[in-house]
Parts: C-alpha cells; sequence; structure tokens
C-alpha cells in the first residue's frame, strides 16, 4: 500500500554525517495509518517540509518514507499559489477571494506529475494507492495512465464546493478528470460528494447514479467518509495525573476565572477566530454578568505565513485582541489570552480538559478535529462545545450548541448560553457527544474507507473474470 500526500508524516533532518533522521509529526493521519501500513510493509510519498532538498527514501517501523524534492518556485507556484491562493479559499464558500495564474496551474501540473511518477515506480503489482487532498488532485487520472493496474483511493480533507463555486476555475474539467481517475473518491459529507456527482454529470456530461459516476468504462464510487481522531488515545492521555495537574496549574495561573472559554486554531481565516473574539467582546462592552469573570485563551497555531492573506488577517486578530485587552483586562488580568505558538499534545489536552467552553466558530471546515479531541478529551463528562454549523463536525455532532458564524446575535446568544448552562444539561450533552466521538474513531474511518477501496476492486476482478 501507498500513501501519497503533499507531506511526509515525518520531518527528515540531515545529521552531520549526511544520514537522514525521521522525527514523527505527530497527527490524527498518521496515528491512524502507520499501523495499517507499517503492517504491509508500506509506503509514503511526500514534501519533507524543505525547499530544494533532496533526501533518499529511509525505512521507519516498517513504512518506507518517500521524500519527493520541491524546489522554491514549486513551493511558491504549486503549493503557496495553485494550492493554498486558488483552491483553499474557492473550495471554503469563496471566503476570500481566489486567485487564478496559469503559471501556478502549470506548476501544479507538473508536481502532480512527478508525485504520480514517484508513486508508479514505488506501488507493487496490484498494489492499494490512497491520494490525499487538494494538492493532489491530478494524480489519480495520472497514475492510472502510467499503472492502470493499482487500486487507486482519493480522500479530500476538506470541502466540495458547489457547482456555482467550483466552476469558476479556469481548470475544472482537469480536476474533474484527475479526480475521476480513482477507484474510489471520499469526501468529508454527503454534500461533498453530492456536489461531486453533479459536477460530473452537468460538467463532464456523464452517467451518475446516487453513489458513482460512469467514466471511460469504469464505475467510479464517489461517497463520504467522515474523518476522526484517535478518540482512545486523546481520552487515555487527558486521563492522566499529568494531564489533570496542568489543567488545574492553569486555571491558577489564570486567577481562578469563573469561566474559561478556549479557541485552538491553525491561524486561518476560515477558522473564524475574529467571530469568537467579537462575540466575546460585545459581551465584556455590555457587562453581561456571564462573561464578565470569564478568560478567552486562543491558541492561534501559526501556518501559511507568508501568504497576504494570512499576514492581513494575523494583523486584524492581534489588533482586536490588543484593543480587547486595552479596554477589558485589568493589571494581571488580560481578558484574552492570545498564543501564537505550537504545543505539545499533552498541553494541548491540559488546555481541553481545563477549558468550560471550547468555541469553534469556521465559516466553513472540511471536518475540524478540534472539536472531536475536545469531546474526546472530557473524561470528567463536563464541558460544553460550541460549534458552526458549518463545519463537518456538525453534522456528528448534533448535541454541541450550534451557532451560524454569520450571525453575530447568534454565536453572542450561543456563548452566553454556553457560560451560564446548568452542569446536569452540560453533561448529558457530554455524554452524547462522547459516544459518538469514542465509536467513531480515526481507525474506523481508515478501515471504512480501504474496505470501500478494496471492494471496488475485487467487484471489478469478479466481473472480468465472468
Ligand atoms: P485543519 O484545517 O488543520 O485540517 P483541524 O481539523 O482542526 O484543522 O486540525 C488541526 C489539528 O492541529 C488538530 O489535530 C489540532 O490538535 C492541531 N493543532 C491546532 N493548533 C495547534 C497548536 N497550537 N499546537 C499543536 N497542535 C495544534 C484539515 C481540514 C479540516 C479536517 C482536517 C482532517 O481543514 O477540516 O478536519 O484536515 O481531515
Amino acid at each position: 500500500m501507498v500513501v501519497v500526500a503533499n507531506r511526509l508524516p515525518f520531518d527528515l533532518e540531515v545529521q552531520p554525517d549526511g544520514s537522514t533522521k525521521a522525527r514523527q509529526a505527530p497527527g490524527g493521519l498518521v496515528t491512524a495509518l502507520e499501523p495499517i501500513l507499517s503492517r504491509r510493509h508500506g509506503a509514503w510519498i511526500g514534501w519533507p517540509g524543505t525547499p530544494d532538498v533532496t533526501l533518499d527514501p529511509t525505512t521507519a517501523d516498517g513504512l518506507t518514507l518517500h521524500p519527493l524534492t520541491l524546489s522554491s518556485d514549486e513551493i511558491d507556484q504549486y503549493y503557496e499559489g495553485f494550492s493554498n491562493a486558488t483552491l483553499w479559499p474557492l473550495y471554503h464558500d469563496a471566503v476570500a477571494d481566489s486567485e487564478y495564474h496559469r503559471v501556478w496551474w502549470d506548476s501544479y501540473r507538473k508536481v502532480n506529475e512527478r508525485f504520480a511518477r514517484r508513486a508508479a515506480e514505488v506501488a507493487a503489482p496490484g498494489a492499494t494507492v490512497w491520494v490525499h487532498d487538494y494538492q493532489l488532485q491530478l494524480v489519480p487520472e495520472m497514475l492510472r495512465k502510467l499503472r492502470p493496474d493499482v487500486r487507486i483511493g482519493f480522500f479530500l480533507h476538506i470541502p466540495f464546493p458547489p457547482s456555482e463555486l467550483f466552476s469558476r476555475l479556469p481548470w475544472r474539467k482537469q480536476i474533474m478528470r484527475g479526480l475521476l481517475g480513482s477507484d474510489l473518491i471520499g469526501f468529508q459529507l454527503p454534500g461533498g460528494s453530492r456536489n461531486f456527482v453533479r459536477l460530473a454529470r452537468t460538467l463532464l456530461g456523464l452517467a451518475t447514479s446516487g453513489g458513482s459516476v460512469e467514466y471511460e468504462g469504469r464505475t467510479v464510487r464517489v461517497g463520504a467518509f467522515p474523518i476522526s481522531i484517535d478518540s482512545g488515545g486523546q481520552s487515555s492521555l487527558a486521563a492522566t495525573p499529568e494531564v489533570h495537574e496542568a489543567a488545574k496549574q492553569l486555571r491558577s495561573d489564570l486567577g481562578n476565572p469563573s469561566k474559561i472559554i478556549l479557541g485552538v486554531d491553525r491561524l486561518d481565516y476560515t477558522k473564524g477566530i475574529d467571530i469568537r473574539l467579537r462575540a466575546f467582546g460585545e459581551l465584556l462592552a455590555e457587562g453581561d454578568p456571564a462573561a464578565r469573570d470569564a478568560v478567552m485563551i486562543q491558541v492561534a497555531t501559526p501556518s501559511r505565513e507568508r501568504l497576504q492573506s494570512y499576514i492581513t488577517m494575523r494583523e486584524g486578530i492581534e489588533r482586536q485582541v490588543g484593543a480587547m485587552n486595552g479596554d477589558f483586562g485589568r493589571i494581571g488580568h488580560p481578558a484574552v489570552h492570545y498564543l501564537h505558538q505550537s504545543f505539545p499534545r499533552e498541553q494541548l489536552a491540559a488546555f481541553y480538559v481545563a477549558a468550560d467552553v471550547m468555541a469553534v466558530t469556521p465559516l466553513r471546515d472540511g471536518m475540524n478535529l478540534v472539536a472531536k479531541e475536545y469531546v474526546a478529551c472530557r473524561v470528567d463528562g463536563g464541558g460544553v462545545l460550541l460549534l458552526s454549523e458549518f463545519t463537518g463536525a456538525a453534522q456528528e455532532l448534533r448535541s454541541s450548541l450550534l451557532v451560524n458564524p454569520y450571525d453575530t446575535d447568534g454565536v453572542k446568544e450561543g456563548l452566553r448560553t454556553a457560560l451560564t448552562m446548568p452542569a446536569v444539561e452540560a453533561r448529558r450533552r457530554m455524554r452524547i457527544l462522547r459516544r459518538q466521538v469514542l465509536t467513531h474513531d480515526v481507525d474506523r474511518w481508515a478501515a471504512d474507507f480501504l474496505s470501500n477501496l478494496e471492494g471496488v476492486r475485487d467487484r471489478v476482478a469478479e466481473a472480468r473474470a465472468r
């Protein structure tokens, strides 16, 4: 089995003696796929995270890593350009403007070709190849041309937009055909899957049924596979005395506020960080008793720091935090604690355990793993999740407090309700949320996708044999 993703699951460092050392970049996807890949002596093809370095393949725990070299120009054009300044905003409801540049597209195509070629070299006869995400949508078709014998699955981690938005793309047909090189295409939600099938019909004139598209004599299956987290691992981590102690310490460091509101996001304009800040700021300005003794912690992971839209957004958020602390802070007690930093898993778990209210307010999000991590960490059965309707997670986590992030009054009301929710009600809701998250973990997601993928080709082989 071969996984193809923009990034390798490990950061590779070149040692002084010229050898390479792999350091695991923790993440749900790696945790889920590593055992499967190691068992099957699998391979992972991806970029090691630094431009212009050429590294040899290395094997770690039965998994072979194939680092792909990307030049600085390719990082500018394929990655930061086409992937993150064309596709990312367009696929997220065009909440920011998308830019369309032919040189970016050329680079995207070339880099996708390079990934496909490497996959074709690495995959054993009849192997399963699982391609991930919006950076690599052309790989399935390119790989199929090179290696018609392999089974190809594709999973999109971000939303797949409605035809009204997707159709803006000057290269819309190429991208559709790229994806249709797969045997199985997975989306986070049924809505994404429906959008894709509709486009296959209207844009390419293909015959479709609910969950499949007929393309070049093959049946391409299309479906929803909502991703999840290592729920058990996250839950056990939260239950350790160290995390419990760290959460207690955090509360006392904050001056034992009545309530702690938490946000944890990559610093991205899709995440609606400004919205929850505004809602909390207005409650403070009105002297709302629910908010008066509360503090907010906003953890914002540095992300895509060279893109202008991200620079502008960061400035806006930092101005907002500064103004709120200026208006409502006291000596030693800021209203908002803003941390533009990455944290180890243990520390993040302590934040989740300490937070009375978790505010997740994206304008659009494929899934949102943070919401699920918060639920998994609440081994005490407490805590309230305030969740945007426009996250994938909202479709599963119906017992959260759902809000429309475009409705400031609604978010304010949601926050007020969360801050004043009676403990019995909060525990009732959390019990339902925990049941969902603990029974639907990332292992189940991967197993579900792979068994569907393997089923597809088995049926094809049976039909051929008949
Ligand atoms: P992201 O947009 O990155 O993922 P999300 O699903 O919330 O969003 O995952 C973020 C991950 O980063 C979480 O596991 C979180 O714990 C971690 N993280 C956040 N801030 C951190 C910090 N300061 N330090 C350390 N870790 C931090 C994309 C899509 C999502 C989809 C996922 C998975 O945009 O919609 O859910 O992929 O498919």
